[in-house]
């Protein structure tokens, strides 16, 4: 490919309206290696469903590219929450575990509108790309495909066979790999594949990504190439996505991240960072969201957080809100005095568990005892906002004693923060594959290889969203009355029942992990 000829169209596929940051640092990316090269971001985030084809079409027709990158965001919807085709943990629930026959049969409607949805938006977007690939060809015959994003990182091998031939699947951070699609170059180290060509490399997703140091985004280019931008900046509630950091040295066993991103962590440098919060600051942005798998991954970036955050304030941006993934082992007293100062008003800690015993065996590295202290100098800094505690039960060895120590963890958080600003989001993993998790199910002959994981089919989903027996159908039974309570606050009803029916254990038994592991399996997995 002649640069001088290269156009290349970003369409960033149907998605909730989160702020396409992915295909915004690519073309970024792009355009400071080659000015010449003509860009476009179609964000189709911003296009009601019914105009998807049509306003796809459109933009072909307009731009006329020769390259199309499909960025594809999210797949799985395994959530608490209400996704798009209904609440999607509550329905396979209630078909799983009802025992009233109405609401089993309820669950199963839900679950069949949900997974038509699912498949419906899977083909979907197949289909969009096919037609957008279509399309470009009539203009352009040697017009080609390639997809990456969060979805296609996690499920590279399975939505390869339904792509067109020649189309390149991309695994991870695209910006090496979209430097040599336009430069022409040879595509075989980087972390991709070619449908019909080639076939993924065995552990291509543990390859380690390109060592790129990230500069700030030039907005003022950005705008150029992406009409609809002002579409995130009508809504001042909305929180746009600014990267600190890429990768997480951690190992947590149903974790996909540090697979995706790395296990290297490569710091952008603050001075970038902040420019970059500048230009979006000037157009009126306040809310930010640091979409770093881990804000602060280890003790030995906190430096780099406080560097941050102290560049944030000497630049005067003293009425900026922001929210992140937070370890919240990793904090000390003048990181929380800062994260205060520079207008932190919600983050997310994925403690997983209360139980420092279940912490430990599912290799979270987490120390609950310091994530207290931590807690407590965050209040003590002046926090007096929302907290969201990720909880995912029955992960591995969950006991009713481990249960009794987490709704302790969880009640001394309320003590500290407040009941109404601690919000447990209890979520059950979906098991994803490439994880510690997913190899310990294939031990346990749970799972057996060659399974599809993005199947929503009842017998294979079931086992994907994990909530194993013995304790399964309990944790069924509690979730259902959760909801039949007052779903608008699950999270909280959850741990009311589970402390009404199994009481609450000594804060000092959650903190402490007995020295022997009883059960290796886990670990030795690894
Ligand atoms: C931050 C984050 C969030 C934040 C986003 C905040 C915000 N305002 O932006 C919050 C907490 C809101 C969130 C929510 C959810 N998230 Co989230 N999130 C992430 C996380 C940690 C980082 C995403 C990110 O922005 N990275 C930074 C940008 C720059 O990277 P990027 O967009 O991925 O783009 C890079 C590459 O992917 C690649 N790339 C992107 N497009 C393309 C295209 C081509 C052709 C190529 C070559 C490369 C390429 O290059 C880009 C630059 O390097 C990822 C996990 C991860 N570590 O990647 C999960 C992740 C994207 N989330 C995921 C999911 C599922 C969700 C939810 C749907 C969860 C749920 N069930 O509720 C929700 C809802 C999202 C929605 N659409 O409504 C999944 C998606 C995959 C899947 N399993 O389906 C991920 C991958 C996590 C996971 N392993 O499960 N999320
Ligand atoms: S700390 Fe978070 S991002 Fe890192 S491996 Fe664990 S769960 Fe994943």
């Amino acid at each position: 490919m002649e640069n001088r000829e290269n156009r290349v169209l970003y369409v960033r596929l149907p998605c909730n309206p989160i702020f396409p940051i992915g295909v915004v640092y690519l073309s970024d990316h792009v355009h400071k290696l080659f000015p010449d090269v003509e860009q476009r971001i179609f964000d189709l985030g911003a296009v009601p469903p019914l105009d998807f084809a049509k306003a796809l079409d459109a933009s072909i027709d307009e731009f006329k590219p020769n390259l199309l990158v499909f960025s594809w965001r999210d797949i799985q919807i395994y959530a608490p929450v209400g996704g798009r085709g209904g609440n999607p943990l509550q329905n396979a629930f209630e078909f799983y575990y009802a025992k009233n026959p109405l609401i089993k049969f309820r669950g199963a409607l839900g679950g069949l509108r949900l997974a038509a949805s699912y498949y419906t938006e899977l083909w979907r977007n197949l289909g969009l790309i096919k037609r957008g690939l279509k399309r470009a060809r009539k203009y352009r015959p040697e017009a080609r495909a390639v997809v990456g994003g969060g979805a296609v990182s996690v499920f590279y091998e399975q939505l390869g066979r339904s792509l067109p031939a020649g189309t390149v699947v991309s695994v991870g951070e695209g910006e090496a790999l979209l430097e040599k699609l336009i430069k022409g170059e040879d595509l075989a180290e980087e972390r991709c594949y070619v449908v019909g060509e080639t076939v993924p490399r065995a552990k291509l997703i543990h390859e380690k990504p390109a060592n790129i140091e990230k500069t700030a985004c030039d907005y003022n280019y950005i705008e150029t190439i992406w009409p609809e931008f002002s579409y995130y900046l009508q809504d001042m509630d909305f929180y746009v996505g600014v990267q600190t950091k890429r990768g997480c040295p951690h190992n947590c066993c149903y974790c996909i991240y540090t697979v995706i991103e790395g296990k290297q962590v490569r710091i952008n440098p603050a001075d970038e960072v902040v420019a970059e919060i500048r230009q979006l600051y000037d157009r009126g942005i306040r809310n930010f969201w640091f979409t770093d798998a881990q804000f602060i991954p280890a003790r030995k970036f906190i430096d780099d957080a406080v560097e941050l955050l102290q560049k944030i304030i000497a630049a005067g941006m003293d009425d900026i809100h922001w929210a992140a993934y937070i370890r919240a082992d990793n904090l000390t007293p003048e990181l929380c005095d800062l994260m205060v100062k520079t207008g932190m008003n919600y983050f997310e800690i994925g403690i997983t568990s209360g139980s420092q015993e279940l912490v430990r065996k599912m290799r979270m590295g987490y120390n609950l005892r310091v994530v207290l202290e931590n807690c407590r100098d965050l209040k003590a800094a002046g926090y007096n906002d929302v907290v969201s505690v990720n909880y995912s039960f029955n992960v591995i060895d969950e006991t009713f004693e481990t249960i009794r120590q987490t709704i302790a963890y969880h009640r001394e958080l309320e003590r500290i923060f407040g009941a109404d600003k601690v919000e447990p989001a209890i979520f059950f993993i979906g098991l994803q594959p490439h994880t510690i998790l997913e190899e310990y199910a294939f031990k346990q002959e749970i799972l057996q290889p060659g399974y599809d994981p993005m199947s929503l089919m009842p017998w294979t989903a079931r086992k994907l969203l994990w909530n194993p027996e013995p304790l399964g159908s309990f944790f069924g039974q509690i979730c259902l009355e959760a909801w039949q309570r007052n779903s608008n606050d699950f999270g909280r009803e959850v741990m009311a029942i589970l402390e009404e029916k199994l009481g609450c254990a000594d804060l000092e038994e959650a903190l402490t992990a007995p020295v022997e592991i009883k059960d290796k399996q886990l670990a030795a997995v690894n």
